[in-house]
């Protein structure tokens, strides 16, 4: 298995840690999106829109959209069990999941996009979205510190996938000055301090 990443961007992170995490071997080939690696005609024959990661297979096939990708390594390799054991888990990891990813890696990447020079001359920027983004990511880390007053993790009592796509995206917002304030989110910082020990979080 060949994984195509940057190690700086939060989505492949996303399928590093939940590969250390299964502790399945793989490959790298590192496409840097800083000197536009992502943007040739080879990769793009990989991913026609250009963006990691990519997973390919040993018989060629292609994989690309990080849950896309996680999820197959959880059918391929079901434990430690990542998405939910039953319907009821399942379905709630699967919302806050999708609240991790909406709510908080949306957000913050959508800060770091429009404000940030990097991608002066690579994209079309609105400085006003990238502060309304700002501000959405703030009250979202309220609403996160406030769940996890009661949990230890984000989709329960224990590690899933919805706590990698949070740790990636707010370890993220660092480049854009978004960061937890432990004296306002008590709760969060103690989530983010549990999952940043956990080996994986080094992938
Ligand atoms: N929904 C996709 C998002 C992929 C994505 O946005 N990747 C970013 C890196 S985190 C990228 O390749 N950006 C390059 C660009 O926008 O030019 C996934 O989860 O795989």
């Amino acid at each position: 298995m060949l994984l195509y990443h940057d190690l700086r961007a939060p989505n492949p992170r996303r399928v590093r840690i939940f590969l250390a995490e299964k502790g399945v071997a793989y490959d790298t080939i590192e496409v840097s999106i800083a000197a536009q690696a992502h943007q040739t005609p080879e990769f793009r024959r990989k991913n026609p829109i250009s963006l990691l990661p990519v997973l390919e297979l040993a018989d060629g096939k292609i994989l690309r959209e990080s849950m896309a990708i996680c999820r197959y390594i959880e059918e391929l390799h079901p434990e430690p069990n990542l998405y939910g054991k039953d319907a009821w888990e399942r379905a709630v990891i699967e919302q806050w999941n999708r609240h991790a990813e909406l709510e908080l890696l949306y957000p913050i990447a959508q800060v770091f996009r429009n404000t940030n020079k990097f991608w002066i001359g690579r994209i079309r920027q609105s400085a006003e979205f990238g502060e309304i983004m700002r501000e959405l990511s703030g009250q979202r880390f309220e609403w996160f510190d406030n769940e996890l007053a009661n949990r230890q993790y984000i989709g329960g009592d224990r590690f899933s996938v919805a706590d990698i796509t949070a740790l990636c995206a707010i370890d993220f917002g660092k480049v854009s000055d978004i960061r937890i304030d432990a004296a306002k989110h008590p709760h969060l910082a103690a989530w983010h301090k549990r999952v940043s020990e956990r080996p994986s979080a080094k992938a």
